[in-house]
């Protein structure tokens, strides 16, 4: 059976667990308990030399990284609905993918980061104005269309997600984002969504 090593409170492990159960997919849920320091540990380093959760186990596959997870998860047992495999629309949605580790990254987790954990070596000030910009962007690139790419969710989707829906832990409203706010309903309402702490 997949195992999935993570932590309840990281959006990173979330929208992993969030694509297995939207693919209707059994998997071990194993906590490393970061409070604890349990990434950071001889056993899990390991598995994950980087030292940090989402980790994923299938068989003979071992990968890190949510964003690499999603694409294995979306081609092995998705196929072609969550991540398309012509050139063009799987650049399409590799561009979220990398602005999920980007743009999302720098701006609302990197927010969160400091006012729900108290990282205090981010620059709050720049974080909120990298949030500002990336929401904006993703409230205008949403005002024509259901999802981010095509007339389907796909792992662009579950990429972007977490950390946009978790931006109130990082102390920015939403509320001036409108069609981000009903993309988020959207996403809500899939079959077999299953919500995290603070969404
Ligand atoms: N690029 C990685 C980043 C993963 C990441 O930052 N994970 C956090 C939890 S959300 C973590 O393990 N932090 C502990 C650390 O970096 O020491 C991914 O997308 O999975």
């Amino acid at each position: 059976m997949i195992k999935l090593y993570g932590h309840e409170m990281s959006g990173n492990s979330y929208k992993v667990r969030l694509l297995l159960e939207l693919l209707n997919i059994e998997y071990e849920w194993v906590k490393v308990d970061l409070m604890k320091g349990e990434h950071k540990s001889t056993e899990y380093l390991t598995l994950n030399p980087f030292g940090q959760v989402p980790l994923l186990i299938d068989g003979d596959i071992q990968l890190a990284d949510a964003q690499a997870i999603l694409v294995y998860l979306g081609r092995q047992y998705g196929g072609d609905k969550w991540l398309p495999s012509d050139a063009s629309p799987l650049a399409q949605v590799s561009r979220w993918l990398s602005i999920a580790a980007g743009e999302v990254r720098q701006g609302p987790e990197n927010a969160r980061l400091y006012h729900l954990f108290r990282v205090t070596n981010i620059n709050i000030d720049r974080a909120h104005q990298k949030a500002k910009y990336i929401l904006s962007q993703l409230e205008k690139h949403l005002s024509m269309r259901k999802w981010l790419e095509f007339e389907r969710p796909t792992i662009a989707d579950i990429a972007v997600f977490p950390y946009v829906a978790l931006a109130n832990d990082g102390k920015i409203d939403l509320k001036p984002y409108p069609n981000l706010l009903n993309w988020i309903e959207r996403i809500k309402k899939l079959p077999n969504y299953i919500p995290m702490t603070g969404i």
